[in-house]
């Protein structure tokens, strides 16, 4: 079973402190990341409008790259919008954000992410209404991938980013338990280094839900770059027949391309067939 490689490009202003190895120019991320191997790109644009479907397409087939999936998180990063605020505009506001992302992912037939716009239990709103807005929020988005044919991906944080879900585990219940379909869990090597108490453990038992792996070292940067024990977690995605991308969703250190070169040789050295 063999993993796919993917480096994330960010077109967001706003996130260029953020933890994507590529910044600013969609043209150039596409043209390093295929120069140096990478199968795919994850794009953070600044909203759906912001990239053309049909130079995306021409921008992939030159550089024989897929879209392994397109971030929503501009649209707390820009407006504040989450799905789970107690304003009932805002968080129409943040449902309308993702589903224009969602459209726009699914040409490329590609899942969306919902991370930063899960948002939190907020001061004054209890824990069970914050659920429910998250559910609903869920519910209808994951309707409309499956409309589309492809997945929408939700993400736990880590607790300083938010208080509704932190672990694998209790989203994979959540999903289960409130029927949301059409959405799969994003695990995010960083978050999860700060949440879990086994990744291995973890992974194995959201193995049927998992869809896509954010591929992070434990200070965030490249994996190889700080002290994860990335065997170990190589051999239980293996196990558990994962056959998604493993996406860089580092901080661009010591520089951008240093950070990508240094993913695809943790990759090649980990991504055998047998
Ligand atoms: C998004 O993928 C993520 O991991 C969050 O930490 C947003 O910053
Ligand atoms: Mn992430």
């Amino acid at each position: 079973m063999k993993f796919l490689s993917a480096a994330t490009i960010s077109l967001v202003a706003e996130a260029r402190s953020g933890p994507f190895v590529f910044h600013g120019d969609l043209r150039r991320g596409c043209a390093q990341a295929a120069k140096l191997g990478f199968d795919a790109v994850e794009i953070f644009p600044a909203s759906a409008d912001v990239v053309s479907v049909i130079e995306l397409r021409v921008l992939l087939k030159r550089h024989h790259l897929k879209v392994a999936a397109v971030g929503t998180g501009a649209g707390w990063l820009k407006h504040r919008w989450t799905l789970t605020s107690p304003d009932p505009l805002i968080r129409n506001k943040a449902r309308k954000f993702i589903e224009q992302l969602i459209d726009f992912a699914a040409a490329f037939n590609a899942p969306a992410i919902i991370g930063s716009m899960q948002g939190r239990v907020e001061a004054d709103v209890n824990r069970r209404q914050s659920e429910q807005w998250l559910a609903e929020g869920l519910k209808a988005l994951g309707e409309r991938a499956g409309k589309r044919s492809v997945s929408l991906l939700y993400e736990p944080l880590n607790r300083y980013e938010t208080n509704l879900f932190n672990r694998a585990e209790d989203a994979a219940a959540f999903l289960v338990r409130r029927k949301i379909r059409h959405v799969k869990l994003l695990c995010d090597l960083f978050h999860m280094n700060i949440e879990e108490k086994s990744i291995p453990d973890t992974l194995r038992a959201v193995a049927r839900q998992l869809g896509h792996v954010h591929f992070a070292d434990t200070n965030r940067r490249a994996i190889g770059f700080g002290h994860l024990d990335v065997k170990s977690i190589i051999e239980t995605l293996r196990e558990i027949g994962y056959a998604g991308y493993l996406s860089a969703e580092v901080l661009p250190l010591p520089t951008s391309e240093a950070a990508a070169r240094q993913t695809m040789r943790a990759f090649r050295k980990f991504n055998t067939a047998d």
